[in-house]
């Protein structure tokens, strides 16, 4: 399609993982309204800006520092549907948090998903002192932060973009901009249109993107990626984008929103808009997506039957990691 280094197999590759985080993320949203999950946080309708920044990325080895809504992006680096149906049913095997933390607390060592806490934008000080240390050790990795545009009222977001700025840091803050802050308007959150635009108060470029096109939310995370390896300091991305479905499992969005809204903005849902380029493309067929649909499908049965019989953490492990042991 463009001289971007996206071959159709990667292309294709994207396609199956936002197909695959929004049946992840369906089946979630299930378990949790038959009483078997216990809170559900969604990327339905992300999946593009989620999937697109994680293929530009060196996927395992860059650190990335999630925030609830990036379940389509730690499957896009790496976590497996078991993984993270382990880690909502809370069971022992879980390796974000082996069922400690609460669902869509994202963490895995051995990916480089750095755990985070709830307390929004506090994931975006962790990937500045990442990028701090790269810096130091000269690994050449380079830290992402993800974080919702309601988070950027946060005093920790306007830390870590000066701090950054002024350490030329390897990072990225990726922006993913529904309008929204559960039930709050971004024009109620910020007195400016873009969340891009603060960028220029710290001495970083400000970048808008689609966030429901993955390539072009690929393109611009890798150019940023490059000029943090580079040396030349972080970039701010803020990608526009919308959630589909409400806040969580434990939202009615239609108390602060219309319905006429939600099914305006479905008219560009990445999955159906990507789809529908990559046939024109002739890089996919109707086939082709029933069989995808039919291999995911059975992969979310096996990763549900899976974490339904897995054991739940041990009591006496409670204190593990609480407290030090002598
Ligand atoms: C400091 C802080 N304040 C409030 C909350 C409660 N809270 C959790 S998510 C959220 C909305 C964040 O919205 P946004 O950053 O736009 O992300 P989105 O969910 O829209 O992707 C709020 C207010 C919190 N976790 N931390
Ligand atoms: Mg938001």
């Amino acid at each position: 399609m463009s001289d971007n280094g996206l071959t159709p197999e990667i292309m294709l590759d994207m396609y199956y993982h936002m197909v695959l985080a929004r049946a992840v993320d369906d089946r979630m949203w299930i378990l949790n309204r038959q009483g078997r999950a216990p809170v559900v946080y969604t990327s339905n309708g992300h999946e593009a800006a989620q999937v697109g920044s994680a293929f530009a990325l060196n996927r395992g080895e860059d650190w990335i520092c999630p925030y609830y809504r990036d379940l389509a992006l730690v499957l896009a680096y790496g976590m497996t549907p078991r993984e993270i149906m382990l880690h909502l049913l809370g069971r022992a095997e879980d390796p974000n948090s082996g069922g400690r933390q609460m669902p869509a607390h994202w963490g895995h060592a051995k990916l480089h998903i750095l755990t985070g806490g709830s307390v929004v934008a506090t994931q975006d000080v962790h990937a500045a002192g990442l990028a701090l240390a790269s810096k130091v050790l000269k690994d050449g990795r380079v830290s992402v932060a993800y974080f919702g545009e309601g988070s950027t009222s946060q005093g920790e977001f306007h830390e870590a973009l000066n701090f950054a700025a002024v350490h030329k840091l390897p990072v990225i803050f990726f922006n993913e901009n529904n309008g929204y802050a559960i039930s709050v308007p971004s024009r109620k959150q910020m007195a400016v249109q873009d969340v891009a635009a603060r960028a220029a108060g710290y001495g970083m470029p400000g970048v808008i993107v689609d966030g429901n096109d993955p390539v072009k939310v690929y393109e611009v995370v890798k150019e940023a990626a490059d000029r943090a390896r580079r040396g030349e300091g972080p970039t701010l991305i803020e990608a526009k984008t919308y959630r589909f479905v409400p806040h969580s499992s434990d939202d009615d969005d239609r108390a602060y929103r219309s319905r006429e809204e939600v099914a305006e903005a479905k008219k560009r849902d990445p999955i159906a808009m990507f789809e529908a380029r990559l046939k024109e493309a002739g890089i996919l067929t109707d086939e082709k997506v029933k069989e995808i649909q039919k291999e995911i499908k059975d992969i979310v049965n096996d990763a549900t039957d899976y974490a339904e019989k897995a054991a739940l953490p041990d009591p006496a492990t409670l204190g593990d990691h609480v407290y030090g042991s002598l």
